[in-house]
């Protein structure tokens, strides 16, 4: 594998999901495999999860780990090609990118939406400059548009607290006071329609994601309805797509968070959150505490998503 982006570059995402299962019942046992061999993790935002889960990833491989955190003494990097850089940007991508390339053998990027400019965003600007230039393998660690990541992580976790060969998974908006990026709601229901789930998705009107991401999911604006049979319920928020409010927060609606009233109306089901998560505007202190919240299982299947991605990686430049 020579970048990871989308679910398409997983394969047969079944036997991707068999082969996650076998690398956490034996996550020393591919060691050698990532001898001599260091990854390069790239940082243009903040991180609790991906930074530790793909380091301790790339460790179990028995790999060398570096840690860029560019907006944390690094030189200020510009990205625009053209640019009379008179600015604060002392080093333009397009040397970086190759100079970094040349420390190791694969490299993980971190960077978000701007939510400034659609176009920029969906067409992954600054992601598809690493895929371009870099001349090694890149994968995501949540680009402009996904955060294929989570969603492989996501889908085992699904897999193994599933009770139905097809569980209904419920994707709701909730409420936040921040504009956040549309990738983790974009990657997981490109992955979910993928593993044949019924995936329904509810959100306020204005809140659409782009079809793109979500052909095949039913899309349900009375959230109660939605919750309905539910097996898991996979809250998020996002701000919206639709032109003319890119980027913007449209609602923060409390009556949105999801609370065990509303968990009641599910078939018992799960509680999942990618996290970071804020309590109380997302979802009540109860759920997230209750027996049937799998948050933490969830994140702790974050290493296991990465280790998988890392190994075809290694298993594909040896
Ligand atoms: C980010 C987001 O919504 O994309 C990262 C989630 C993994 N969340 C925040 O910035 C709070
Ligand atoms: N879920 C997730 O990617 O968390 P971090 O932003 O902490 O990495």
């Amino acid at each position: 594998m020579k970048k990871f982006t989308r679910v398409t570059d997983i394969g047969d995402l079944k036997a991707a999901v068999a082969e996650a299962l076998e690398v956490k019942a034996n996550r020393f046992a591919y060691k050698h495999l990532g001898q001599d061999k260091t990854l390069l993790m790239l940082f243009f935002n903040s991180s609790l999860r991906t930074r530790l889960s793909t380091q301790k990833a790339a460790m179990n491989l028995g790999m060398n780990v570096m840690v860029l955190d560019v907006n944390q003494g690094a030189w200020k990097l510009e990205t625009e090609r053209g640019v009379v850089m008179d600015g604060d940007k002392a080093e333009h991508l397009l040397e970086a990118i190759p100079v970094m390339a040349s420390y190791c053998d694969m490299i993980g990027v971190r960077t978000f939406a701007g939510l400034a400019n659609k176009a920029d965003d969906y067409n992954e600007k600054v992601l598809n400059q690493f895929i371009e230039y870099a001349g090694k393998p890149v994968f995501s660690m949540e680009a402009a548009t996904g955060h294929p990541l989570q969603a492989f992580a996501d889908i085992i976790t699904i897999e193994e607290h599933k009770t139905k060969e097809r569980p209904k998974v419920v994707l709701t908006w909730a409420p936040h006071p921040k504009a956040l990026p549309q990738a983790v709601p974009n990657s997981f229901a490109e992955w979910t329609v993928a593993a044949g789930y019924d995936v329904v998705i509810t959100h306020p009107h204005g809140y659409e994601l782009d079809p793109r991401f979500t052909a095949g999911a039913t899309i349900e604006y009375d959230q109660r309805k939605a919750f309905e049979g539910a097996d898991f319920i996979y809250a998020k928020n996002w701000s919206a797509y639709a032109d003319p409010n890119y980027g913007k927060i449209l609602s923060t609606d409390r009556s949105w968070t999801v609370d065990s009233e509303k968990m009641a109306l599910t078939d018992n089901a799960f509680f999942m959150h990618c996290l970071p998560v804020r309590r109380n505007m997302i979802v009540t202190d109860e759920v997230i505490e209750s027996p049937g919240s799998i948050v933490i299982p969830e994140a702790a299947n974050r290493e296991i998503s990465a280790q998988t991605v890392l190994k075809r990686i290694l298993e594909g430049t040896k």
